[in-house]
């Protein structure tokens, strides 16, 4: 990958902070964008916009194959059997609100149980606890070991015949370890149970096909893979999907009304109620397009190399301490310095240009897990070059001399 190429097409990074280059080290919390996908928005808002769905006028056809268009990609780049089986949503977030309010709510009772892990960030624990107490399901979880990750014997031990939702995260946010979840969703079909895989922090970096995984549910936001805010995608398969009640009602979803009822469209449209992310969706697909064009094969194998380099530089800070397992982590690292607040950690960075994130990350109950309170995180992507890594760690250095002589 010629990475100075691929920088050229992010003009974010293009800057200079408090008198720094920008080491732009937060992908995870939101990757950057390129060129390529505010160009599609320009196009879109220039000379495209108008609502879908609707209009038979030219620029009414024009933005619906846009939006069409852009779901057909993201099915193939997800490796979709069906590009119905694409529903387009907010966000992660979203996507598994939908999944619990919606699906778990309809087949969850009393004595049922949900399966998640302490790992999970709080998108994929809230919903279910929330579907848990509103349908007297039991809220299980998979035992972690002392480094964060959990063992597929551990799956096997807490997943049993009365389990009906098993929801994981692919790769974690904290941890940046991917979980084995074609082997999970073995074992929750096995026993007659579904699986939801969170896919926020995996979409970016590697190549997912979730025939392959064999998942029931796999989700993800736009933000993180290059795409703009506020918009996500519900992967589903079609039988369920399509058994599945609405989560929202209103305009765009029905297929004819009643005075006291409905009936809805067809999948993927009774799920998406209301004027969409238009500009959203199609600035998705352009990101798409963008990731595909360089290759998600080429993507992981740099981001696991820089990944690799950040954790070799960092274990030699003798104050540092780092969360998760050393090996197999991808795009991101989680760590301490002792006697420094990881927030104090992360002002100091920003005055180096350096931006990394600092906080629970979402993922309170993790933070227990390892006794902290909050963790300092550094994150890579495509753009992402050794020399930032040493910026890294030069502004650590900074800290720790700054910090330890006050
Ligand atoms: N994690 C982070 O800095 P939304 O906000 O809906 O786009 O994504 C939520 C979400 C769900 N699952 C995982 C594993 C995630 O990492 C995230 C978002 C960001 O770690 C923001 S908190």
């Amino acid at each position: 990958m010629d990475i100075s190429a691929v920088r050229q097409c992010f003009p974010i990074l293009d800057q200079t902070i408090n008198g720094c280059p920008l080491a732009y080290l937060d992908s995870a919390a939101s990757a950057q964008k390129p060129i390529q996908v505010i160009e599609a928005l320009k196009q879109y808002y220039e000379q495209d916009h108008a609502n879908v769905h609707r209009g038979v006028h030219t620029l009414g056809t024009r933005a619906t194959e846009a939006y069409e268009g852009a779901r057909a990609k993201v099915a193939r780049f997800i490796h979709a059997g069906q590009v119905e089986e694409v529903v387009f949503t907010r966000g992660t977030t979203s996507s598994i609100n939908l999944v619990a309010g919606s699906y778990a709510r309809a087949v969850c009772a009393e004595g049922d149980e949900i399966v998640v892990s302490a790992m999970e960030h709080h998108s994929n624990l809230l919903p279910w606890q929330q579907a848990a107490k509103a349908t007297g399901a039991v809220l299980k979880y998979i035992p972690l070991q002392a480094d964060g990750t959990f063992s597929i014997e551990a799956v096997e031990s807490t997943v049993t015949h009365r389990t009906k939702i098993v929801a994981v995260s692919h790769i974690s946010n904290v941890l940046g370890i991917a979980n084995p979840v074609a082997q999970i969703a073995a074992i929750a079909h096995r026993h007659g149970a579904v699986v939801l895989v969170d896919g926020a922090q995996s979409i970016a970096h590697i190549q997912v096909d979730v025939q392959a995984l064999d998942c029931d549910f796999y989700v993800f936001s736009g933000h993180k893979m290059c795409g703009p805010t506020g918009i996500g995608v519900l992967y589903g398969k079609k039988t369920l999907l399509e058994q599945m009640e609405p989560y929202e009602y209103g305009g765009e979803m029905i297929a004819e009304v009643g005075l006291y009822d409905a009936h809805w469209k067809e999948l993927p449209w009774k799920f998406e109620a209301g004027t969409p992310s238009i500009a959203g969706a199609i600035g998705l697909g352009a990101a798409v397009d963008f990731l595909t064009q360089i290759g998600m094969d080429v993507i992981e194998a740099h981001d696991r190399l820089r990944t690799r380099y950040a954790v070799e530089q960092l274990k030699q800070m003798e104050r540092l301490t780092m969360y998760g397992p050393e090996q197999g982590r991808c795009g991101l690292v989680t760590f301490t310095i002792d006697g420094i607040h990881p927030h104090d950690l992360a002002t100091v960075l920003d005055q180096y240009g350096v931006a990394i994130r600092a906080g629970h990350h979402c993922c309170q109950l993790l933070m227990r897990h390892f006794g902290v309170g909050a963790t300092a995180r550094a994150s890579f992507y495509l753009y992402t070059t050794e020399a930032e890594i040493d910026q890294l760690v030069a502004g650590l250095r900074q800290a720790e001399s700054y910090f330890m002589t006050m």
